[in-house]
């Protein structure tokens, strides 16, 4: 018989996690503006099954039933994001009322029912009319971000637990800008660096408005990989020092440019590769000091190690000298997404002797897995207890973490694959809205239950 799971110290915190795009639906409600993913996933050819994020899970109506099922579970965090369109619909000016208004109820029914809430600022849904105006590679972006911020925890900042500016914005970039699978739909951008930076500052000025709410912690939450170097077969046994040195690249691109400027105040040798303007154009004196306050908490997502390897031709996707290679011997998820549990302790312990004396309490913010739609899914569940072993053991190694949010509480709508991917606690109907808790909702119910305080 396994061994139980090691307990969790008393005050570890226990959650899950949304993003406003992937459940609200109402895009067009209570003067809520167009984003970069109403107009993208309005495209043709854009989404894996042809739909949109419309209706998606209908939250925008069903929150208090969703908060319910957040009770039945025992949580005690719910991450959510913030419909910049909702509260800002051009990006810029006073806040829309019944945006604000949304917001309202849904924190204060998290806290009527004991879950703290810990809310994001930007999960990729970028006003459309931001957008126009070039998105994050301009810099007035990261500005209107700011004081965008300042309208939320205006509103929001005598209860909120915890902020986190971006979501991925590695992921932003590397989708949205280069491979143009995300919104806002562009391939091959080559000056990359301003789209970077003008996160990073955007996110600064952001955690700065945050700040002028007394008690507020702020943080980021940032997409990690372990990058391995493997062989065309998968395997790190037949990786060569080719694939070593572009694994090296690749680490420093997904896991380094988004966080040591953050907390070293620099970006790591290599950043030259994402920039083909005048870099000190883009970064002006001063900025670095913006972005690098201290951070009350890192969010970490993790999903699984990535595969890199040498393309032949030395020359990758975007010009950028590695290919991902997708890593064998491990099973996979519905959404082929290799699982590998150790790959969180991995992360995390390396993440802790990167940034030894910078680093500060990590908050898992997503983690999660895509299966078929059944309720009866002893799949998600072993995911489940493999991450959160490796998660103990990396405490026990000294990393300090504070929480962590499994990534979903619903099925929702997965992005460029649509409706097609469930990652859900709880299965989601979408013709009749039906929302049903899966076999894991009632096992991560129990840990938390059993858990110390
Ligand atoms: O659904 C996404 C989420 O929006 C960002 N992190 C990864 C999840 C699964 O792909």
């Amino acid at each position: 018989m396994t061994e139980p799971i090691p307990q969790f110290p008393a005050g570890f915190r226990w959650g899950v996690a949304t993003a406003a795009y992937q459940i609200e639906g109402a895009t067009a409600e209570d003067g809520r503006g167009p984003s970069i993913w109403d107009t993208f996933s309005h495209q043709p050819d854009r989404i894996s099954d042809g739909s949109t994020g419309d209706v998606a899970c209908d939250h925008y109506h069903r929150y208090a039933q969703d908060v319910a099922l957040m009770a039945d579970l025992g949580v005690g965090v719910y991450r959510f994001s913030v419909a910049w369109p909702r509260i800002q619909p051009t990006g810029t000016g006073p806040a829309n009322p019944k945006g604000i208004a949304f917001y309202d109820r849904l924190v204060d029914a998290l806290l009527e029912r004991g879950i703290a809430p810990a809310v994001t600022l930007f999960h990729w849904d970028l006003p459309q009319a931001v957008q126009d105006d070039g998105g994050w590679a301009n810099r007035d972006t990261a500005a209107r971000f700011g004081e965008y911020a300042e309208a939320v925890s205006d509103a929001l900042g005598d209860r909120v637990a915890v902020w986190l500016t971006l979501n991925e914005p590695y992921v932003h970039l590397a989708l949205g800008y280069v491979l143009g699978m995300h919104a806002p739909g562009l391939a091959g951008t080559r000056d990359l660096l301003p789209v970077v930076h003008h996160q990073l500052l955007g996110h600064g000025l952001a955690a700065a408005a945050v700040r002028r709410h007394p008690g507020a912690r702020v943080g980021i939450a940032n997409n990690y990989t372990p990058v391995w170097a493997v062989g065309p077969d998968g395997t790190r046994g037949s990786a060569t020092d080719d694939d070593e040195v572009a694994a090296f690249v690749y680490d420093v691109l997904h896991n380094r440019v988004f966080t040591d400027p953050l907390l070293l105040g620099r970006y790591p040798d290599g950043i030259e590769m994402l920039s083909a303007g005048d870099a000190d154009a883009t970064v002006l004196d001063g900025d670095l000091a913006v972005i690098a306050a201290p951070l009350d908490v890192l969010g970490v997502n993790y999903y699984n190690p990535t595969g890199i390897g040498a393309p032949p031709s030395g020359v990758g996707v975007g010009g950028l000298p590695f290919e991902l290679r997708q890593l064998t011997g491990y099973p996979v998820t519905g959404y082929g997404w290799p699982v590998v549990p150790d790959g969180l302790r991995e992360l995390l312990v390396l993440l802790h002797e990167r940034y030894a004396g910078v680093l500060p309490p990590i908050w898992i913010t997503e983690n999660g897995c895509a299966y078929g739609g059944s309720t009866v899914d002893d799949d998600r569940i072993a995911f489940l207890d493999g991450h959160l072993r490796a998660l103990r053991s990396a405490m026990d190694a000294g990393v300090d973490v504070q929480a962590y949010c499994y990534w979903s509480l619903l099925d929702n709508w997965e992005w460029a694959d649509g409706f097609s991917q469930r990652f859900g606690l709880v299965h989601v109907d979408y013709a009749t809205q039906a929302r049903t808790p899966r076999a894991s909702f009632a096992w991560y119910r129990d840990l938390i239950a059993r858990s110390p305080r």
